[in-house]
Order: C-alpha cells, then sequence, then structure tokens
C-alpha cells in the first residue's frame, strides 16, 4: 500500500484538515439545519478534490520542468566549495576529522549547514526555539573543535532540510554536497534518504556519509539508499495507518454524537407534537359539509322512495371536529348515530349546525335511531345511502 503521505509534516496536515472538516460539519449538523452541514460537507470534498487536482497538476508540472537545478559555480575557478549537511552527526569524532581533511585542502570552502529537526507538532505550536538551539549548540562545539584557522563556517537553518539546502544554495554555490546521517533515524535526526532527495532535486555531486556512534564513515551504495527509502515509506505507511485509525475512531465518536444530539431534538420535537395533540382537544372548526335530510327522496332498488340524507359518507381526522350544517326538511328529528365511535347527532327540522368528532381511528356505520322511512318498515334506517352511512376517520 502507498501512503496517501508523502511526509511527516504532511501526514500531519492532513489530519489537523481532517480534524477541522469534521468539527465544521459537526457544528453545522448540531446548531444548523440539515441542509447546513450538507453545505458544508459539499464544501469540504469540493477543497479535497481540488487539492488532488493541484497536487496532479503541480506533480506533473515539476516533472516537466525538471527537478535538477544546480548552482553555477562563483568566485576563483580553482576555488572548491563544499556544503555538509549535518545535525545529529556533528557529535562524531569521524565527521569533524572529515571536515578537517576537506578544508585543508587548497582554496577549499566549507560550509557546515545544519537544518535544525522540528517536529510538525513544534511547528504548528511556534515552540522551534529549542531544536535551533540545540543545532546551534551542536553547530558551535563542531567549529570550536575544527578550528577556526580553517575556511570552514557554520549555519543554522529552520527549513526542512531539503529546503535548507536549496537555500543555502542562494549564497553558497556548492560544487559538492556531503550529507552526514546516521543508517537509521533516530528521533532530532536527519532522515537517511535525504541524500538521495538531494541527488534527485539538484543537479551537484553528492555524496552520502553514514556514521554512526564511534566509528568511521561508510558510503552506503545504490542497494542501502534504496533501502533507506523503502524503509522511510514504511514507516510513514505505518504512521499514516495509526492517523487514519485515529481519524476513524475520532469521525465515528463525532458522527454519534451528532446522532445522539439529532435523536434527541427528535425526541423533543416528539414531545411537542403530543402536547399540539392534546391541545387539539379543544374544537377547531377544519371544514364544514353541508347536507340535508329529505323524505321520500331517494329511490331504492325495490324502485320505491325512501327517506334519505343527501350525504352519507364523511371523513374525518381523528380529533378533529367536523362541523355538518344539516338542512332537515322533514318535520319530524333523524340522527346520525354510530355509537362505536361515540357520535350520536340529532338533527331536529330545519338547518342547524352540529359537530362531529371522532376519537379513534377507524371506518364506522351510522345509522338513524328515530323511527323513520315508515312506509318502507325502516327500510332506509338499515341501508347505507339513505338513513344509514359511514364515518371514516384517520
Ligand atoms: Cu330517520
Amino acid at each position: 500500500m502507498r501512503s496517501p503521505f508523502q511526509s511527516e509534516p504532511e501526514a500531519f496536515r492532513s489530519v489537523l484538515l481532517v480534524i477541522f472538516a469534521l468539527l465544521a460539519i459537526v457544528l453545522a449538523a448540531a446548531f444548523g439545519p440539515t441542509w447546513l452541514a450538507l453545505v458544508v460537507l459539499a464544501g469540504m470534498v469540493g477543497a479535497l478534490a481540488l487539492r488532488i487536482a493541484q497536487r496532479r497538476v503541480g506533480k506533473r508540472r515539476r516533472v516537466e520542468m525538471g527537478l535538477r537545478s544546480a548552482p553555477a559555480h562563483v568566485g576563483p575557478v580553482a576555488e572548491r566549495r563544499v556544503l555538509i549537511v549535518a545535525n545529529d552527526t556533528l557529535r562524531e569524532e569521524a565527521l569533524l576529522s572529515e571536515v578537517e581533511r576537506l578544508a585543508s585542502a587548497p582554496h577549499t570552502r566549507v560550509l557546515l549547514l545544519t537544518p535544525a529537526v522540528i517536529s510538525p507538532g513544534a511547528r504548528l505550536t511556534g515552540a522551534i526555539d529549542r531544536p535551533l538551539d540545540q543545532a546551534r549548540v551542536r553547530l558551535d562545539a563542531a567549529l570550536d573543535r575544527v578550528g577556526r584557522d580553517l575556511d570552514v563556517t557554520g549555519e543554522v537553518s529552520e527549513a526542512d532540510p531539503l529546503e535548507a539546502v536549496e537555500d543555502a544554495f542562494a549564497t553558497f554555490a556548492a560544487d559538492e554536497v556531503i550529507v552526514t546521517t546516521r543508517g537509521e533515524w533516530a528521533w532530532g535526526g536527519l532522515e537517511p534518504r535525504l541524500a538521495g532527495l538531494v541527488r534527485e532535486r539538484f543537479a551537484v555531486p553528492v555524496r552520502h556519509l553514514v556514521f554512526e556512534p564511534g566509528s568511521g564513515a561508510q558510503e552506503p551504495d545504490r542497494d542501502t539508499e534504496a533501502r533507506y527509502r523503502h524503509e522511510f515509506e514504511e514507516a510513514v505507511t505505518r504512521k499514516g495507518r495509526v492517523v487514519l485509525a485515529g481519524v476513524g475512531i475520532l469521525a465515528s465518536l463525532l458522527m454519534s454524537t451528532v446522532a445522539l444530539v439529532q435523536s434527541r431534538e427528535r425526541r423533543q420535537a416528539g414531545a411537542t407534537s403530543v402536547v399540539t395533540q392534546t391541545a387539539a382537544v379543544v374544537p377547531k372548526v377544519v371544514k364544514v359539509v353541508d347536507l340535508k335530510i329529505i323524505g321520500g327522496s331517494k329511490v331504492g332498488p325495490d324502485g320505491k322512495k325512501h327517506d334519505a340524507f343527501t350525504t352519507t359518507e364523511f371523513a374525518v381526522k381523528v380529533g378533529q371536529p367536523l362541523t355538518l350544517k344539516i338542512d332537515n326538511t322533514d318535520d319530524v328529528p333523524h340522527s346520525i348515530t354510530a355509537p362505536v365511535a361515540g357520535v350520536n347527532i340529532i338533527a331536529q327540522p330545519g338547518t342547524h349546525t352540529y359537530t362531529l368528532i371522532v376519537k379513534q381511528a377507524g371506518k364506522f356505520q351510522w345509522y338513524c335511531v328515530l323511527p323513520c322511512d315508515t312506509d318502507a318498515n325502516g327500510w332506509a334506517m338499515q341501508h347505507p345511502g339513505f338513513m344509514n352511512g359511514y364515518i371514516t376517520a384517520i
């Protein structure tokens, strides 16, 4: 697996970005409407896509331009300039002897470049004084040891080691670069793969000297250099996996927080709707139905005319009143009675208004309980569409 992060600072930046992005989404989801969280999410995804596209273009451009650029030789033709990159190796006697040997050659100038190894966390918090001081102390001790009579100068850089080399080229056009590291990367030291990176980036002869504590310099071969790079990438991949796992855990924590907040909001909304329903018991007119009761008006299957309501089907919402404006044209009262639904409306002769409320959902049959349709022995009272019908409550 290839690591999504090319370097440690990059991994660190990515983690920070992911945390901020998740935080923004969570805040939007928790305190804003759902669409805001979606907009923030869409923005994040867009920014990520843009960043990936930019990196692709950048990489292609770097390849097209060619990475290798070398400083031009300045000064007398016979002068030789050697840039030595060192940090934790400055304590090694073998390195200092090598510096002395190089600087003792005629017309040779040596620059000891010491990139302070600053962790991403320290860069972020601005706590870079300590690594800088450490680098300075090491460099000063090394310069004292080498002796001030030789042409050896020193420089501490707070930039990333590869950038530090590039910066140094601006004032010190090196004919050769010597990168010194340990065989294995240790905290506070330069990465063994640095020599390979410098070689790749600049068209200058680059030597890699590996110093193990107390022993002489070793020059790694091509295979060893490849191994350094491979080991570094593996380490970054491992770190990347740990970082991704951390981000995953964080993301799930944040998501469950969002879910919790939302379910609480839903519960509160639910409680509110119950209150509304209770309040709805107070009659509230939502609909009016106009109808008539006309004696001997509707022809039945027997071909005879029966007493009837002009409307016999009523649809209501549970708990919500339906106003019935009934014009009873007959000279006796009739009723809309549905005992199961708790409905019993007695429609007196003349036009009056009545309220129909059903407290439970269902389809209920109603009928007129006051003897009528006497010509047909009350047939209309048993047949829907006449003095009989249905109330549907939803
Ligand atoms: Cu009747």
